[in-house]
């Protein structure tokens, strides 16, 4: 048998640690549902009986308001449930983790997701492959970057996305609304439409904030400005408001928070709640559920965005690892969080060059977290 296979038979998992992270931010993000003004993860290191720890991290904003998740609560039910169904399992199953997992606890996508995370980085330095490898392969290596603005402040917005286009970092652009009055949340976009170069990409995240009245009031507006997509306005799960507005929307509607599961993706898709569908690991739970559900958007013609949590240079380059596997993604990806991080959480940050943040290619994900600055921000007990 070759030593690869060996490897990859008898490796087993030895034990998993969770640790709560509170990252600085470089300025307050404000979403419709919540403010931060620090960073929460849920660091995962994966110790396997070869002597190879991987890690992984689970993110949330702000509490548990993004989605039920908080990052307390991620780490309670991996340390209560999740990481003792796994130990002394094979380290290569992946998709018997994902079965085990999911036998010890509903949903809980967050949690899941960094483990898996820390095994595919476990399984790649074994192998000393990149995760991609074990997820059929990249077909790209770069990608087309988004920055969020979120503080606003109209001023302060604009100054932040000419200084991002002037770093060759950012060109495109996603304002997050809701927070504000619409009056106010327009004002914001009418200053950056005017301050940044022609045809700039815009696009407004209102995080369910909207109802479908709103929707028809402020949707021209938005159109008038030229922002190119909308991201989730409505409540997910109000499948029948949000099918009229996109059917009626001058642009293309983004889904997110609608969709976390294989059915949701099959039946949102099916009411064409929207055009785009934003992936994140931290809604699907695992690298391989991420690609079922890209592969029923883009069965039912909907176009792809990499989404984020805002996680740092480690979470966001588990979501690389597997978009960079993705046939199709149209919108490239919004991973900008190791750039508002105060210190990023790893020795070798991401790469962010040319407008495109690039795949990295060491083995397993492909960065190395920094045990002091870990220590220094993980939440002490
Ligand atoms: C979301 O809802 O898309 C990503 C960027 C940001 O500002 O918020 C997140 C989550
Ligand atoms: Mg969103």
């Amino acid at each position: 048998m070759s030593p690869a296979r060996d490897l990859c038979r008898e490796t087993t998992i030895c034990t998993v640690r969770a640790r709560i992270i509170e990252a600085p931010t470089t300025r307050q993000h404000k979403l419709s549902n919540t403010s931060i003004r620090y960073q929460g993860y849920v660091f995962v290191e994966v110790q396997l009986d070869n002597g190879v720890t991987g890690y992984g991290e689970g993110s949330t904003l702000g509490g548990p308001r993004w989605a039920e998740e908080s990052v307390e609560a991620m780490k309670a039910n991996i340390d209560g449930y999740l990481a003792p169904a796994l130990i002394g399992h094979a380290a290569s199953q992946l998709e018997q983790a994902s079965v085990l997992m999911d036998r010890a606890a509903k949903r809980n996508f967050g949690a899941k997701s960094a483990i898996d995370m820390a095994l595919l980085d476990g399984l790649g330095k074994t192998l000393n492959v990149p995760a991609h490898v074990l997820l059929g392969g990249a077909v790209r290596q770069s990608f087309d970057t988004v920055w969020a603005l979120a503080s606003g402040d109209a001023v302060q917005e604009v100054d932040e996305a000419q200084a991002m286009i002037a770093r060759g970092w950012f060109n495109r652009f996603k304002i997050k609304l809701g927070f504000a009055d619409p009056a106010t949340d327009m004002a914001r976009i009418r200053a950056l439409r005017h301050a940044l170069p022609a045809h700039t990409v815009l696009i407004v995240d209102v995080n369910q904030g909207w109802s479908e009245a709103e929707c028809i009031r402020h949707l021209p507006a938005l159109a008038a400005l030229e922002v190119d997509l909308v991201e989730q306005p409505i409540v997910a799960g109000h499948r029948e408001a949000s099918q009229r507005v996109a059917a009626r929307a001058p642009m293309p509607i983004m889904m997110d928070e609608s969709v976390s599961t294989l059915a949701e993706a099959r039946q949102e898709t099916a009411a064409a709640t929207g055009q785009v569908l934003s992936l994140k690991l931290c809604k699907h739970g695992s690298a391989h559920n991420l690609k079922r559900v890209a592969g029923i958007a883009a069965a039912a013609g909907v176009e792809l965005y990499g989404g984020c949590l805002l996680e740092s240079s480690i979470g966001a380059a588990g979501h690389l690892q597997v978009f960079a596997t993705l046939p199709r993604l149209e919108w490239g990806t919004e991973q900008f969080g190791p750039k508002i991080l105060v210190e990023d959480l790893v020795t070798d940050s991401l790469v962010y060059r040319d407008f495109k943040v690039h795949l990295p290619d060491a083995p397993g994900i492909g960065v190395t977290p920094d045990p002091d600055i870990i220590d220094k921000l993980a939440k002490k007990d």
